[in-house]
């Protein structure tokens, strides 16, 4: 069985693929799905699943049977009240290009001393299987927002979140660093135990 994985964000597909390495590892657009999911959770675990039973819904119609699995997740920075969150995606406008919101965050946390600027990365992870059952898991990754913007590694916020255990950004680190610790390598990585446990139960095997 393979998975499909309900995201347009490329940095998270990229990422999917290096950890599932082994899977059969479809994006929807791969599988010629469209499935669109209004994200009006107010965790990262709601949202996951709309996404997640959205690409199901579509899956079960057109009778493929995959796994369907998707991945909310977000900045959260305690100066902010634990913002953006849910919304990282939509912060400071959905189109705004991160150097600039990387660059406006840093600019409002100018006066903000070092023990302040603490910071983390969660991830939900939903998984919908061809039964119905469904899935969940969850990463985080404690970080501190940097000074400046570094490197050019992972998408997103990763230039501007200083990961302590490597003395470096998140963005300076190699995809494998990065996933080894991430909040989307530690969430996957859990979800893959309970994956296998239910192909185990169900008698069945994943594509690889
Ligand atoms: P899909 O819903 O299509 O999966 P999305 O980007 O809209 O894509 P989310 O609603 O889960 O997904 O928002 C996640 C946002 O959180 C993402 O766009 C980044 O702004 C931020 N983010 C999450 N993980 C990140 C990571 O590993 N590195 C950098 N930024 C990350």
């Amino acid at each position: 069985m393979e998975i499909i994985v309900a995201t347009g964000n490329q940095g998270k597909l990229r990422e999917f693929r290096e950890i599932l390495s082994d899977w059969q590892v479809r994006s929807m657009a791969e599988a010629g799905i469209r499935a669109d999911a209004d994200e009006t959770g107010t965790t990262f675990a709601e949202n996951a699943l709309i996404k997640a039973e959205a690409l199901e819904k579509v899956l079960r119609e057109r009778h493929i049977e995959a796994i369907a699995v998707s991945d909310d997740s977000g900045l959260e920075i305690d100066a902010f009240g634990g913002a953006p969150g849910v919304y990282s995606a939509r912060y400071l406008g959905h189109d705004t290009p991160y150097e600039i919101k990387n660059r406006i965050i840093l600019n409002r946390l100018a006066d903000t001393p070092d023990e302040e600027r603490t910071a983390r990365y969660v991830a939900a992870i939903a998984a919908v299987m061809p039964d119905g059952t469904v899935l969940h898991s969850h990463g985080t990754v404690e970080g501190i927002i940097g000074w400046k913007s570094e490197g050019d590694g992972g998408f997103g916020y990763d230039p501007i979140f200083y990961v302590p255990e490597f003395g470096k950004t998140m963005a300076l680190l190699s995809p494998d660093e990065k996933n080894s610790i991430s909040h989307r390598g530690r969430a996957l990585r859990e979800m893959l135990v309970k994956i296998r446990s239910w192909l185990e139960t169900n008698g069945r095997t994943a594509d690889r």
